[in-house]
């Protein structure tokens, strides 16, 4: 049977078909999505939305370590802790719950006609699914990404996991190697470390590269006080076990060391799933990517690729805006990805988590010379705070408060955990070329940040904003301090904070 004719077939319903398509039909086009699991992609199985409800139970495991028996709280029973029990509950209602939501507001709500099933590209406008051929004047490839597996041996023991596994684990590991320190796998060692679970992360070069030294340094010395390790340069050899996993050995300056454990989450990067497409002559690059300009079209008219398929960098916002630059271009409105608008970023890191946008302080430094700081904390540290402590002669130990929770608890109790905040401005335009934040709640904030240093804010004019203090980051306000300077100097004295 060969259905009617579309505008386009979306191949993949994840957040890039699933955006694209719905842009398409805004546009006046009549777009169908092909799609043989959930639409929403792996966003609410395991990734953004899964992510995010366990960072929140992990933050809640974390707090209440912190709080337990302090002050007015009561001693707390903290064995029950659970990753297994976290999991299970999102399982049994968030899985399900996202996925009636994804369907509703795509088939319903926004009326996308949708082909359930295993899709099979027969040319570039024609896709069979379950038996039925369906006809489109183009074919965007959206088929996501998979987690990269290296090839060392024992890859393939039960306990080796990735985040797909996440979601699945049925008994708290008790000691799990994360291998990769980027922000997906210091992400998880956050997440897992406040379950009573002892973690190790083994990074082949270096970890969290892209961040700030600041945001990097803060990780090392909270990881330190978690008692999460962290291992850079360590090249992992193999995966030791005889029906299941019990120790990871890798070569560390030249000495093997070993590991043991009896989880370990892989999470070295991702691999585009364009097998499906080589049919349709798409050239493919060297992470396996379909290759795509800046408009998303391949090297074949007609054939658009949108989403971590087409390479990276693998953010939800890429694949979603990707899937509308299509759309367009369809349609006839040209459009491009916009380089001049820097993507933000962020890491977990429960209970507070990482943001960025822009130029770190040694891009700035390198592209501008001498920039201006607006940051907290700075200076020495006390060594080994204690909760519930005041340490004299460390006036920032209390600045920034943190965030959107537990703001100050988190000063009282949490032992010097209490955020970062660091913008870069270039002095002489008086323009920022870069955010950063650790606390909880600055997302949002950076994602009109974002838009706002591609508009070349200034300091002056950040200046006259309205704050709304508390506010989880604390960029208004600093930068009022200062903003008043005919020569931007920034601050009268600023020590660096040591690198860790
Ligand atoms: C979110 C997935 S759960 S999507 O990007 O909205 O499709």
């Amino acid at each position: 049977m060969v259905n009617d004719l579309y505008d386009a077939i979306w191949f993949g319903g994840g957040a890039a078909g699933r955006f694209g398509a719905a842009f398409h039909k805004a546009l006046g086009g009549r777009p169908l999505i092909v799609e043989m699991h959930h639409l929403g992609g792996e966003c609410h199985v395991c990734r953004c939305a899964f992510e995010n409800f366990v960072a929140d139970q992990s933050s809640m495991a974390e707090l209440m370590k912190l709080y337990s028996g302090k002050s007015w709280y009561p001693k707390l029973n903290l064995k029950t802790i659970s990753m297994a029990k976290a999991v299970e509950t999102y399982r049994k209602v968030g899985q399900p719950a996202f996925a009636d939501t994804m369907k509703h507001q795509t088939e319903l709500q926004l009326g996308i006609e949708v082909a359930w099933g295993e899709g099979k590209i027969i040319d570039k406008n024609t896709v069979e699914v379950n038996g039925t051929i369906y006809k489109g004047k183009n074919i965007v490839i959206a088929t996501g990404s998979r987690p990269t597996m290296p090839d060392i041996p024992g890859i393939d023991l039960p306990g080796v996991m990735t985040y797909r596994d996440h979601p699945e684990i049925r008994k708290d590991p008790k000691k799990m190697v994360v291998m990769g320190g980027g922000k997906i796998g210091i992400g998880k060692a956050a997440m897992f470390a406040p379950f009573n679970i002892e973690v190790t992360v083994l990074e082949k070069y270096t970890c969290l590269p892209k961040w700030d030294r600041d945001v990097r340094n803060y990780v090392f010395r909270d990881f330190k006080r978690r008692g999460i390790k962290i291992y850079e340069g360590a090249d992992v050899k193999e995966i030791k076990g005889k029906r299941k996993v019990s120790a990871v050995v890798a070569e560390i300056d030249g000495k093997v060391m070993e590991f043991p454990c009896d989880a370990v989450m892989v999470s070295v990067g991702l691999t585009p799933n364009s097998e499906s497409s080589v049919p349709l002559g798409v050239k493919i690059g060297k992470e396996n990517e379909i290759m795509i300009d800046k408009g998303c079209r391949t090297n074949v008219p007609g054939v658009y690729a949108v989403g971590d398929v087409a390479g990276p960098p693998y953010f939800m916002a890429v694949a979603r805006k990707r899937g509308m630059i299509a759309a367009k271009n369809m349609v006839g409105k040209s459009a491009e990805w916009d380089d001049r608008l820097p993507l933000p970023d962020h890491i977990y890191l429960p209970p507070l988590e990482a943001t960025m946008v822009g130029l770190t302080e040694a891009q700035a430094r390198e592209k501008y010379g001498d920039v201006v700081l607006i940051q907290v904390p700075w200076g020495p540290k006390p060594k080994d705070p204690k909760p519930e402590e005041y340490y004299p002669g460390f006036e920032n130990q209390g600045l920034p408060v943190c965030g959107r929770m537990h703001t100050l608890n988190l000063l009282f109790y949490g032992q010097n955990r209490n955020g970062l905040v660091k913008a870069i401005v270039d002095p002489i335009s008086r323009k920022y070329v870069g955010f950063h934040s650790i606390g909880d709640g600055a997302k949002d904030g950076f994602q009109y940040l974002s838009y706002l240093l591609k508009e070349g804010w200034t300091i002056d004019q950040m200046a006259e904003l309205h704050e709304i203090f508390l506010n989880p980051e604390h960029f208004i306000q600093l930068s009022r301090l200062v903003a008043g300077q005919e020569e931007l100097k920034g601050y009268a004295a600023q020590v660096p904070l040591e690198d860790e």
